[in-house]
């Protein structure tokens, strides 16, 4: 992205999550994915987590990570970038919102940016509820402010842990 003809670097923060064939390796293929995606640089990457699945119980576990990547990419090139690695790990888009899913990496915060539009919601609709994207986010940051002036620190202290836990550290580059 260019804004006066100078190039626009941005911080990005994204969760990855998995509960379908072998949610550790998705997860792991995914950032190395993620490490070679031109215009992007990863820059801290959260454990490995164990978590409950919100939503339907009658589906298996997932494993949950959040990672943050600098890039010049636009918010819309880089859902590009995240669908095509979804799409290769095999994600089958159908009417199933809240059910199982081999891979989903969403983008929860764009810079400072808040945005609307069909295809994107920045920042990410249910982040503020999810113990499994705010815990590894607060772990990566402890001292982030959202773009609404919420601190990710007091977000925290109200979330119901649903018995996430730390599964190893093994997506450190
Ligand atoms: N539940 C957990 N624990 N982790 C997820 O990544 C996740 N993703 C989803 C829904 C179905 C909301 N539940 C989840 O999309």
């Amino acid at each position: 992205m260019k804004v006066n003809g100078l190039t626009v670097m941005n911080t990005v923060y994204i969760g990855l999550g998995s509960n379908l064939s072998n949610p550790a390796k998705q997860i792991r293929t995914a950032v190395e994915a993620l490490a070679n995606l031109k215009n992007c640089q990863i820059d801290k990457i959260s454990a490995l987590y164990f978590s409950r699945p919100m939503g339907p119980k009658d589906q298996p576990d997932y494993m949950n990570a959040v990672l943050s990547l600098t890039t010049n990419l636009s918010a819309i090139k880089l859902l590009d970038a995240l669908q095509n690695i979804e799409n290769i790990a095999g994600r089958v888009r159908k009417d199933n919102r809240w059910g199982a899913r081999v891979l989903d990496l969403d983008i929860l915060l764009f810079g400072n940016q808040v945005i609307k539009t069909e295809r994107l919601t920045i920042p990410h609709y249910g982040m503020k509820t999810r113990e499994f994207v705010l815990i590894p986010l607060h772990e990566l940051v402890c001292d982030l402010v959202l773009p609404d002036g919420e601190k990710l620190a007091e977000l925290i202290q109200n979330i119901d842990q649903n018995g996430l836990k730390i599964f190893d550290y093994s997506l450190q580059l």
